[in-house]
């Protein structure tokens, strides 16, 4: 069985996870997959890439049937090689969104916090349960919860194991939202309305407010001027700003 489905519609790049039986539990085959997928549509030129599960579950976590026996050194070489991968997502050119369509548990939570932006569907069900099996989250979850909901409401889940509904991760800031209805669909959406703009810009911006975490606020504002600048050595500033003033839709050729 193909642990992960994969198709481009409209320029936006679709990564099905495929283990439903599962819930999606995310095994090796599935992080080499993804790992795999992603590399390959780095330079592509996709407008946007969107993160799903089949099923019920976005990722109910990591395999725990393959990681039960893990000793200390496998299960090490697993974290980091899963890390690896979620970074290539966390770095993908173009903007990423996870569309939760079920459980993000574990792994599946982590796996999500490194989209861009967060959907959740109306049974999603977030959380980091990782120390009900006696272990801490090895995906990122340490640091990237932190990041996205701040250390006191973080700690608090990590240590509890708690679940969070779609309404309690939308105002935590977890999620930035809380679709009506198929959450794929308002995903698309979404990602269509970012394909509809430069994609030299949009890239830009992605790349700029990735630096947060690396900058300090001089640097940052440095980086920012500079790839301001940059957009005026392109095609689709011209093209903006000339159908701007014209009154039509700019037709953007992302050169
Ligand atoms: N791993 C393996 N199989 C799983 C997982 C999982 N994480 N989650 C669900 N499944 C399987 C079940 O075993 C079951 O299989 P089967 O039908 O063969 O018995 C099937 O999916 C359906 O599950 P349930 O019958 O349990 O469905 P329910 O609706 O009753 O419950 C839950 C759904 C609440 C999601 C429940 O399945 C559950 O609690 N799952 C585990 C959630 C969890 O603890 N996730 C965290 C895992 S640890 C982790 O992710 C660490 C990440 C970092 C790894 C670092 C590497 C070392």
């Amino acid at each position: 069985m193909t642990v992960i489905l994969t198709e481009i519609k409209d320029n936006i790049g679709i990564v099905r996870l495929n283990r439903p039986k599962a819930l999606n539990a995310i095994n090796g085959a599935m992080v080499s997959a993804l790992e795999q997928v992603l590399i390959e549509w780095q330079d592509a030129g996709l407008s946007a890439l969107i993160l799903t599960g089949e099923g019920r579950a976005f990722a109910a976590g990591a395999d725990i049937s393959q990681m039960s026996t893990y000793t200390a050194a496998e299960a090490e070489l697993f974290a980091s090689r899963g890390q690896r991968a979620l970074r290539c997502l966390e770095h993908f050119s173009a903007p990423t969104i996870a569309a939760v369509n079920g459980f993000a548990l574990g792994g599946g939570c982590e796996l999500a916090m490194c989209c861009d932006i967060i959907l959740a569907g109306e049974k999603a069900l977030f959380g980091q349960p990782e120390v009900k099996l006696g272990v801490i989250p090895g995906f990122g979850g340490t640091q990237r919860l932190v990041r996205r909901v701040g250390r006191q409401r973080a700690f608090e889940l990590m240590v509890t194991g708690r679940n969070v509904k779609s309404d309690e991760a939308v105002a935590m800031g977890l999620a930035m939202e809380k679709s009506e209805g198929p959450v794929l669909d308002a995903a698309l959406t979404l990602a269509g309305r970012i394909a509809a703009n430069g994609p030299v810009a949009v890239r830009l911006v992605k790349r700029t407010v990735d630096a947060t975490d690396r900058l300090d606020i001089d640097s940052g504002l440095a980086l920012e001027a500079s790839n301001f600048g940059l957009c005026f050595a392109t095609a689709d500033q011209t093209e903006g700003m000339t159908a701007f003033l014209e009154k039509r839709s700019a037709n953007f050729t992302g050169a």
